[in-house]
């Protein structure tokens, strides 16, 4: 296979909502620049880019999938990028790894939110759009409708490059106002017959044909004084234009398609291979120390890994894109970013699960090799003596959590491990062992997510595990203030034990006065504060000891143990085993024995006493509050709200844009676990949220009633 030059690549992704037919404009791409001899479809679980059983089981991608085209001398790397939310991660990372983006929408539903999500991650890294409108030979194709719709919310630099004459099933031709001519297709698509334009189309085509003109001259002064002289470009002069435009961002041009009929791709790729940018004409990227790297052949081999996965029939697959220098076969490099060394015996240009050996890959190009000893997702991988480093994604936070376990318990060590690689896989997927919930919490993107992540781990290494529902992490606190002692004593043979302790507890907030005289029933109780202890918890609040003991009655070696006894408690909440917070404690009398209190004694008599006066305390649980954001289209805006309500949530605004709504609400983390795919459900996969803690609120009665005897059930199970 030939080694194609940086100035001969272009890199391009392939973006946009969950079926909008990428996959299927991949396999019609393959089709026409001859890699493959049939298309495949996706129903028929014979696409290229659809490999994995478990896509195919889906009926949708999961992983993105990277294959090249040589058309025209040009050699065209495309990744085709999953469009579910679920999968995100990989729709941002080819993004980045790529030089233009192509959104395709599907022309019988329009502007999805999955388009806008990918056009706000599209515009932060400033990356060149190209528009592709599918689907048009679809029953509900409405091309102008489509049209409207993206210029209100992408704005005037939505460009028509070409216009179908007719939608639905009569489309089979459309008018190119870049080259100005009309395309017809046979039934079999392919290659267009190609005539000059109908005097009934004209007009129309003559006016876009002017904004297109207008729109590339703008970028460039000489292109610009020749439009102000001639009101006229040439076909390249009006490429160099768009071209321009494309690096800018002042052009998102927009092309016509049916992927499923191939109409129209053919000449989309024309436009990719004659129009948008090569390599080297985008702004170089930094490394880690801030300097730019350009994509330079004869610069200093520099490799960054953006994908690692196992495959079928092959094993782990590293992907790479080449930085800077040129990469051969055999060449020794070391993985900066582990300190490990990798030699890459055999380097392969890919086409989904066909990979190509190959002798050299140049600079902006990408490739893949096999059996790396240590090389994960984010890697760099440097010829020796250089030290450059990359690290320029930034993936969302995860927003799906499921707790993690082996079907056997003997596989926690090995399953923790897998967990680890898998991160290092997708950065998307974490893992945390919350000490506090005595769990592994897993969290994603959403639960098909999370599933293939399950289908990888029992089918790739073997291990069967299950999810469980994420215990929340409630906190407890109290209300009001409240009195108890305890005596711990216990004379069985040997040496004795005794402890008593006298306290009170009540609520603590930020900057209140010193304790001073409390009433209970008739009897008041004075406090004389020897000395304040103030201890932040780890899980947030605080505990506030105050010592009050007055004539020695217990002695100060002991306040220590007794403290310990109230973190005890505070560790596990006397109501239902969580962390309690912002309680303050005055110990100010007990008792001693001159020979058998010691500290155990009066770290279970604190213990006691302060779970008593904890309980008497008019004590309330809380539970953490999430403010989640919801894109959704107007049309389910009801449903989705009315789920939301049902959640418990508080309503906190709503924003209404492009006919697509943003609701904010609060919710309680409890209500939020089968979230993603309620919405998802709900809304036919059209729709996205982010979710982020805001704080902790006091649960309603009913729950707080319905926690304290599952805790009080669970606890005498236990004992
Ligand atoms: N009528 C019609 N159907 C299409 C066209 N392109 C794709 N489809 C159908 O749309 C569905 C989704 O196509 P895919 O190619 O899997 O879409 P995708 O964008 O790759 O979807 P994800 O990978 O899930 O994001 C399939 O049933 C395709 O047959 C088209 O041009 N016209
Ligand atoms: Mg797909």
């Amino acid at each position: 296979m030939k080694v194609y030059k940086t100035h001969e690549i272009k890199n391009i992704a392939l973006l946009g909502s969950k079926g909008s037919g990428k996959t299927t404009l991949a396999e019609s791409m393959l089709f026409e620049c001859g890699v493959i001899k049939r298309r495949g479809t996706v129903e028929a679980n014979n696409t290229v880019c659809d490999y994995f059983p478990v896509e195919k089981e889906y009926g949708s991608s999961v992983f993105s999938t990277v294959f090249y085209a040589e058309f025209n001398g040009k050699k065209l790397n495309v990744i085709d990028c999953p469009g579910a939310d679920d999968f995100v991660g990989n729709a941002i990372t080819a993004l980045n790894v790529t030089d233009t983006g192509v959104i395709v929408i599907n022309g019988q539903y329009g502007v999805e939110v999955g388009t806008q999500n990918i056009f706000r991650t599209a515009s932060s890294i400033k990356k060149p759009i190209i528009f592709a409108i599918n689907q048009l030979d679809g029953e509900k194709a409405d091309y102008d409708n489509v049209i409207e719709q993206m210029r209100e919310i992408f704005g005037p630099k939505v460009t028509p490059i070409q216009y179908p004459i007719a939608c639905g099933a009569g489309f089979n031709s459309f008018i190119d106002v870049l080259i100005m001519k009309k395309l017809t297709w046979g039934p079999e698509g392919g290659t267009p017959k190609v005539e000059d334009i109908p005097a009934d189309q004209h007009d129309r085509a003559q006016e876009l044909h002017k904004a297109l003109v207008e729109a590339a001259a703008e970028n460039d002064e000489s292109l610009m004084e020749k439009f102000f002289e001639t009101e006229h470009l040439t076909e390249d002069e009006l490429r160099l234009g768009v071209r321009k435009g494309l690096i800018d961002r002042s052009i998102y041009p927009v092309f016509c398609v049916s992927a499923v009929k191939d109409m129209g791709v053919r000449r989309m790729m024309e436009f990719l291979g004659n129009v948008v940018p090569f390599v080297d004409d985008m702004p170089a990227p930094e490394n880690t120390a801030g300097q730019e790297v350009k994509p330079d052949p004869a610069g200093p081999l520099s490799l960054y890994v953006f994908k690692t996965t196992i495959e079928p029939h092959i094993g782990e697959v590293s992907y790479f894109k080449v930085m800077s220098g040129t990469l051969r076969a055999g060449d020794d490099l070391e993985n900066v970013t582990r300190g490990s060394k990798e030699r890459l015996a055999q380097i392969y240009c890919v086409c989904g699960q066909i990979k190509t050996p190959i002798d050299a890959i140049e600079a902006g190009d990408i490739g893949a090799t096999v059996k790396m000893k240590d090389v994960r997702t984010g890697n760099t991988l440097d010829a020796k003596g250089v030290d450059w480093e990359f690290d320029f994604i930034k993936y969302p936070a995860p927003k799906y959590q499921r707790a993690v376990r082996p079907v056997n318990e003997a596989d926690a060590e090995k399953l923790n491990q897998i967990l680890t690689r898998m991160h290092e896989e997708d950065p998307t997927w974490t893992v945390e062992q919350s000490k506090e919930l005595k769990q592994t919490i897993l969290s994603g993107m959403g639960e098909f997510h999370l599933r293939t992540l399950k289908w990888r781990v029992e089918n790739n290494d073997k291990l069967n595990i299950v999810f469980d529902e994420p215990k929340i992490p409630y906190r407890e606190t109290i209300t009001k203030a409240s009195r108890a002692d305890y005596r711990h004593k216990k004379q069985s043979g040997g040496a004795g034990q005794f402890g008593e302790v006298h306290l009170i507890v009540e609520p603590y907030t930020e900057g209140m006065p010193a304790p001073d005289t409390y009433k209970f029933g008739n009897q008041e109780f004075k406090m004389n504060v020897r000395d304040t202890q103030e201890i932040p918890l780890a899980w947030g609040g605080k505990l506030v000891v105050c010592n009050c003991i007055v004539g020695g009655a217990i002695d100060t070696r002991f306040i220590p143990a007794i403290v310990k006894g109230l973190m005890d408690r505070m560790e596990q909440g006397p109501l239902t085993g969580s962390y309690a917070r912002d309680v303050r404690v005055c110990i100010y009398d007990g008792k001693m024995h001159p020979v058998d209190s010691n500290e155990i004694s009066f770290r279970l008599a604190g213990r006691n006493a302060f779970s008593e006066a904890f309980r008497n305390a008019n004590p309330k649980v809380l539970e953490p509050i999430y403010e989640v954001e919801v894109f959704v289209p107007s049309d389910v805006m009801g449903d989705v709200m009315s789920d939301l309500q049902g959640r418990r949530a508080i309503i906190m605004g709503m924003n209404s844009e492009n006919g697509f709504e943003k609701i904010t609400a609060r919710v309680p983390l409890k209500e939020m676990s089968s979230y993603s795919t309620a919405l998802s459900s709900i809304t036919g996969g059209r729709s996205s949220f982010t979710m982020k803690f805001v704080g902790y609120e006091l649960v309603p009665g009913d729950v707080q009633d319905k926690l304290l005897k599952e805790y009080a059930e669970k606890s005498q199970n236990e004992d």
